[in-house]
């Protein structure tokens, strides 16, 4: 492949002639790690072996062959795709994508028994874990109501759910040696407009109040809630708004959680970013792509991602900001959806990584708005894909879309439908 090397090294030269150092850029792409949704395995299903019909307004379209149907296949499955993704990554996973039922246990009452293979294989590879409590899917969510629905039985059992996901998520911190983020999004909301939109908000806080007064070490767990304006089912109306997961964050020293997909279309994540990291230590992103009304698509390399990984980039965040990853398409194969979405997002950093910062903050010192917008332009075109599949031979995986292949005899040996 001499052809790479020579891509490589003329971009290499170009990048320099910016004032752009490649070699450094790629370290520091290397230690990013992105926390891969399990969900985009089993199409948000879960393992719980209890034909729960998929509620609180996620929607997986699509019935393409392969969907793992139980833990096992998916960490098989997790396996295949993290090999094509370049760097090391953590693994997130749902509150109901359980290894193991017991009899009479629900989620009120998963422990870590419920998820022992997940902690040997995640040992076994050596990365980290990252857990959500599952508020959906499941009878107990009543009228589309979890943590802040009126009666007081059915916010105990969310309650519990939510305290014994947070129990295994400290488990996982403690014994992978690297703290787990637990992200708590809840449904909760009404399709046309309410009567009464306080006593809810209040019901949820008190619930969550409940749930986090349990106390974990920082470096066994981390917590964030996940704010979204609106869902299939839920059009008029969230109990957890961006307001309120934002306030409510802040005031209880916990993260919030932007998912890209839950705000009106022309709101930008990106600039999100910087407004609210001066107030909170660490932020959670869930980093998705809304198509009208519908969120949760591939990632695209599009100037969405491309501005939000630059936003993460340039002030150095990658400490301070958690990059999940939330989509989940059943209409393609499921391993090509994980690493398509993967790869964009740490091409999106590292085209920012690779971005003529200096000089465009220099331009911007002198007010010269002209310079600013050409080099800006210019810098989209400048040749990072040269850099990319370096990236990729280094790291050992496919370049350009040569993983493929691999996913095509990989499916071909499949027998699961
Ligand atoms: C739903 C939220 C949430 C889900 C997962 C499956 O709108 O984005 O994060 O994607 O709970
Ligand atoms: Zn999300």
């Amino acid at each position: 492949m001499e052809y790479l090397d020579k891509m490589f090294e003329i971009a290499s030269e170009i990048y320099a002639g910016y004032n752009v150092d490649v070699d450094a850029a790629l370290k520091k792409l290397a230690g990013i790690e992105l926390s891969i949704h399990a969900w985009q395995g089993d199409d948000v299903v879960g393992f719980e072996n209890s034909n729960h019909a998929l509620t609180g307004g996620c929607q997986v379209t699509g019935n393409y062959p392969g969907r793992a149907r139980n833990a096992d296949e998916l960490r098989e499955d997790l396996d295949f795709a993290l090999d094509l993704i370049p760097g090391r990554h953590r693994v997130c996973l749902q509150g109901h994508q359980v290894d193991k039922m017991f009899p009479k246990v629900d989620r009120d009452a998963f422990s870590i028994d419920n998820f022992r293979n997940w902690l040997d294989w995640a040992a076994d590879r050596k990365i980290g874990l990252d857990i959500a409590p599952a508020f959906y899917s499941h009878e107990k969510l009543d009228h589309g109501f979890s943590l802040s629905h009126p009666d007081p039985d059915i916010r105990k059992f969310w309650i519990e759910h939510g305290k014994s996901i947070r129990r295994i998520g400290a488990e996982f911190g403690q014994k992978l040696g690297s703290p787990a983020i637990c992200n708590f999004w809840m449904p909760d909301g009404f399709k046309d407009i309410p009567a009464d939109r306080y006593s809810f908000r209040q019901r949820m806080t008190e619930s969550l109040d409940l749930i986090f007064a349990e106390k974990y070490p920082d470096n066994h767990l981390r917590d964030a809630v996940e704010s979204k304006l609106f869902g299939i089912g839920t059009e008029s109306y969230t109990v957890t708004s961006n307001e309120f997961c934002l306030l409510y964050a802040r005031n209880n020293n916990l993260m919030v959680c932007f998912d890209t997909g839950h705000f009106h279309p022309t709101e930008s994540v990106a600039d999100k970013l910087s407004a609210v990291a001066p107030f909170m230590n660490e932020i959670l992103l869930h980093v998705s792509r809304g198509v009208r009304w519908d969120s949760d698509h591939v990632l695209l390399l599009n100037d969405e991602l491309s501005d939000l990984a630059r936003e993460i980039i340039i002030y150095n965040y990658s400490g301070k900001i958690h990059i999940g990853l939330d989509y989940f398409d059943a209409s393609i194969n499921r391993i090509a959806a994980w690493v398509i979405g993967a790869r964009n997002m740490l091409k999106a950093l590292l085209k920012a990584l690779l971005e003529p910062r200096l000089q465009l903050v220099n331009y911007e010192k002198q007010w010269d708005f002209s310079r600013r917008l050409a080099l800006q332009e210019e810098a989209k075109v400048l040749p990072f894909a040269a850099v990319w599949n370096h990236y990729c031979r280094q790291t050992d995986v496919p370049t350009f879309d040569n993983y493929m292949e691999l996913i095509r005899k990989y499916e071909k040996k499949q027998t699961r439908d």
